[in-house]
């Protein structure tokens, strides 16, 4: 292995060290003797690029002289984290790096936390993203992802007197060494203004948009650097800024245009992301931001395509394949129809041709909350030309295929149509892109089903071909090998070191799970992560936990379908049980949660609120003689996941059959060796079957159930009334027992769980899932039976690689083949 990793790397330690001191002292302005920490780490950094650049030219050149077809991964967010660790892992330069610092008397691991998260995103569907490029890389395919350059990405979480606070992240305050400006890739890009009808020489009907006004977009460029690959791919996130071009006749019109708040505007789109997931806002300045980056990217494609091969556009489709990631991108459909119209002129049929070749669409949600739609004004105001675009779209949609398929069906043209009629019209993006798509997937088998059933159905008798599933993936490279060093080792002992290539490899450890050698170091393994994290907990929370309880671990984001409110009641439960019962028999529990929930959603602030007054009560109650624990951990992020998810013995995924589309949290924890808790919902179905159902919880109504009990009518008052245990807990929250003198705090809680209907059914599943719980204590208790359940969870998680789920896409979805870099 050593061998390997000195013949990859081409670096050695010393060779390694003087690079390190020179880019100290050359680049950073400094000496060994008195640069600080962030200096050794940029230091650090700058000596890796040198590896990195070299290799990412090498790409570039490939890649253009084997004129190779790639895809462009459209996406508003990429959550990447940090990028130093993973990246030294990646070139295979991690172990070699430790050990040159540590002869400089620096801890590479310490340097690492210098690093600021890169958090581009809100939750799953950006950090999806980060996995995908990964393995893009790591499996040699020419790819770019393409996003937005937010000057700051999802908000600080503070927690003031148990209430969450936003405060702005500043992830590039001091720099950042992994990023490179390209300048001479800025493009211009219209927005507003009005569109003329003009002819054209031969006497033909043109269109002419006349912007209101031009913003410009620079280009910063992220290496992505593939596994033991050599391919570097990029991401390329575009930053706005205003355009010294200015459209005078247009804006002059309306009077003096004030120059500074002109740039202040422009500056605005790549401000800041937005922290609602799974909410559509209808705010203009997110559609502007959409534009904006999907105009930005499809220049770059077609400058690039240009240059090989001119105005010829009969190859564009063989060479360019453009993915959607949900439906934010969706305007780049009409962008790409404009382009080949307006500018290249080509026949509208012969663009549309190109057009759904090239786009493909993932759906991740079928909350009706969080499909997007916009307002037919807000877009004729923005974009003029393509709200036309989208009406011929409409028409020849309508027209030629939903006629030909329900003659004289006007409901269905209404349901299917991008249009929604109405007080305020709306575009519909989601019907935007399954028309403008050859492929439509969903993300868990489970999801895709009820996609093509439930979300899509006329669209899937029209296409049936088009709907397909491709199950999410985690990289195991961030996920397992770098997050967790000590349980990778042991992987590569017992299986051999490609596993990080080949996940599957896992499954060798299944013969092991009996042995009790190998459970004992397996185990030691955990608990040594749960003590490092015990030191984490003391510092961020001051709150003193055991590593010999168990750590029962539900960290996503803060949404009432995820049912963080179902775990917080399950613990006032327990609280209940200890107080009625002080020799109430339990194995010691530590509760952890990692939340943001976002600024608008009032109800889940109140749950962060009620988490952290619960938690407040309980860890100061001797009655429970430490059985219980309750542990909020603030500004969950990719960095503070990478502390949790090796120490979890138990992964919390308590969504309402149906509502999570997939998941990939509970893939990372299985991973790492925890059990999950979980409903028979997303990825959690594929899990158990991957590891077995015996080795996990699996609790709760499933997804035909949960449908059956909402067609029949559901009461939760009947599940408060026929269970004491639950109306003592609900009652509990009117109580001021947690928020002394304070009455009617939590409230909320007990309201949405009643008076609201309980949407998510929470109370439904209650007894089932306080069941689970038991069959989980009994289980731990029984230290053999647990470490042979978590051993094989962990093993048999190969298909969760997200090399798989890229490998399905380049075969089903984008018909790519990988290119070997020399
Ligand atoms: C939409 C409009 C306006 C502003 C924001 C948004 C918005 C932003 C982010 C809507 C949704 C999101 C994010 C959704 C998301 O993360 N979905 C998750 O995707 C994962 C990857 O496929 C799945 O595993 C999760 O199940 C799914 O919830």
């Amino acid at each position: 292995a050593k061998k390997k990793v000195e013949q990859l790397s081409a670096l050695n330690k010393e060779q390694l060290k003087q690079d390190i001191v020179h880019h100290l002292r050359s680049t950073l302005g400094t000496s060994e003797q008195k640069a600080s920490k962030q200096s050794w780490w940029k230091a650090t950094c700058a000596a890796v690029n040198e590896q990195v650049y070299e290799r990412l030219t090498q790409t570039q050149q490939t890649h253009f002289r084997e004129d190779t077809r790639a895809v462009h991964y459209l996406s508003a967010e990429f959550l990447m984290g940090r990028l130093t660790a993973n990246n030294l892992h990646n070139l295979a330069l991690y172990e070699v790096c430790a050990e040159a610092l540590k002869e400089l008397g620096i801890d590479l691991a310490d340097l690492c936390e210098e690093e600021p998260d890169m958090a581009l995103g809100n939750g799953g569907l950006g950090r999806l993203a980060a996995c995908f490029i990964d393995s893009l890389a790591t499996l040699n395919m020419p790819a770019v992802g393409y996003g937005l350059h937010y000057e700051h990405g999802l908000f600080r979480q503070e927690i003031r007197d148990g209430r969450q606070i936003e405060r702005p992240d500043s992830w590039r305050e001091y720099g950042n060494p992994w990023e490179i400006c390209r300048p001479e890739s800025v493009q211009e890009i219209p927005l507003y203004g009005y569109v003329e009808t003009v002819f054209t020489a031969e006497g033909k009907l043109k269109k002419v948009w006349h912007a209101g006004q031009k913003i410009k977009g620079v280009p910063w460029d992220i290496p992505v650097v593939g596994y033991e690959g050599k391919t570097v791919n990029i991401l390329r996130l575009w930053e706005s800024r205003a355009s010294e071009f200015f459209d005078w006749d247009v804006f002059n019109a309306g009077g003096y245009v004030d120059s500074q708040s002109e740039k202040a505007a422009a500056e605005t789109i790549s401000k800041v992301l937005y922290p609602n997931d799974e909410t559509e806002a209808g705010k203009i300045l997110r559609l502007v931001q959409q534009y904006f980056f999907c105009a930005c990217s499809l220049k770059d494609i077609m400058r690039r395509y240009k240059r090989v091969h001119g105005n010829d556009f009969s190859k564009f489709a063989a060479q360019i394949a453009i993915q959607l990631n949900d439906t934010h991108p969706t305007i780049a459909i009409p962008e790409l129809m404009r382009i080949l119209v307006d500018e290249e002129e080509l026949e509208w049929g012969a663009a549309w041709d190109i057009c759904y070749k090239v786009f493909s669409y993932t759906n991740h949600t079928l909350l009706p909350e969080a499909l997007e739609k916009w307002a037919v004004y807000l877009f004729e105001r923005v974009l003029p030309r393509h709200l036309e675009i989208i009406y011929e779209i409409n028409r020849r949609f309508l027209e030629d295929m939903v006629e030909a398929k329900w003659p004289g069906n006007d409901a269905i043209k209404a349901k299917l149509s991008i249009i929604e009629e109405g007080n305020q019209r709306k575009v519909r993006m989601g019907n935007l892109c399954v028309i403008g798509s050859h492929k439509v997937n969903g993300v868990a088998e489970i999801h895709s089903k009820l996609v093509k059933e439930d979300l899509f159905p006329e669209f899937a008798e029209l296409w049936p071909e088009k709907m397909c599933n491709v199950t999410n993936g985690v990289t195991p490279r961030r996920w397992l090998l770098s997050c967790n060093p000590e349980l990778a080792k042991l992987y590569t002992e017992t299986v051999g070191e490609d596993w990080p290539l080949h996940l599957d490899k896992m499954r060798g450890a299944v013969k092991f799970a009996d042995d009790a050698a190998f459970q004992k170091k397996f185990m030691d393994i955990k608990r040594a992560n749960k003590e490092k994290l015990v030191k984490v907990i003391k510092a961020e929370t001051g709150i003193d936990v055991s590593a010999e309880a168990i750590f029962d671990i539900q960290i996503k984001r803060l949404h009432e379908y995820k049912r963080q409110q179902l775990n917080l009641i399950h613990i006032m439960a327990l609280y209940r049980r200890l107080l009625a019962n002080p020799d109430y028999d339990m194995h010691p529990r530590v509760f952890i949660f990692g939340s943001k929930a976002a600024p608008g959603y009032k109800l889940a602030k109140d749950i962060i609120y009620a988490i952290n007054k619960v938690a407040e009560r309980v860890n100061n109650d001797e009655r429970v003689k430490g059985k219980l624990k309750v542990v909020f951990m603030p500004n969950y992020r990719v960095s503070l996941a990478e502390k949790l998810i090796p120490a979890a013995d138990v992964s919390q995924q308590i969504s309402t059959a149906g509502y999570e589309a997939s998941g990939t949290g509970n893939m990372k924890l299985a991973m790492n060796g925890a059990i999950t808790l979980g409903t028979l919902d997303g990825a959690n179905i594929e899990i158990a079957e991957e590891a077995g159902a015996e080795y996990n919880a699996i609790f709760g109504l499933n997804v035909d159930e949960v449908k059956a009990i909402k067609a029949k009518g559901y009461n939760p008052w009947d599940y408060y009334y026929g269970n004491p245990e639950l109306k003592a807990v609900l009652d509990w929250f009117d109580t001021d027992f947690f928020t002394p003198g304070r009455p009617g705090e939590l409230s909320s809680i007990k309201r949405a769980l009643l008076d609201g209907g309980d949407t998510y059914l929470a109370l439904a599943d209650f007894e089932s899932y306080s069941d689970a719980h038991k069959r989980v204590d009994a289980l731990y208790r029984d230290k053999k039976a647990w470490a042979k359940a978590v051993i094989v969870n962990s093993a048999s998680m190969g298909k969760f690689n997200s090399d798989r789920s890229i490998q399905d896409y380049c075969d089903y979805i984008w018909y790519l083949k990988a290119c070997s870099v020399a």
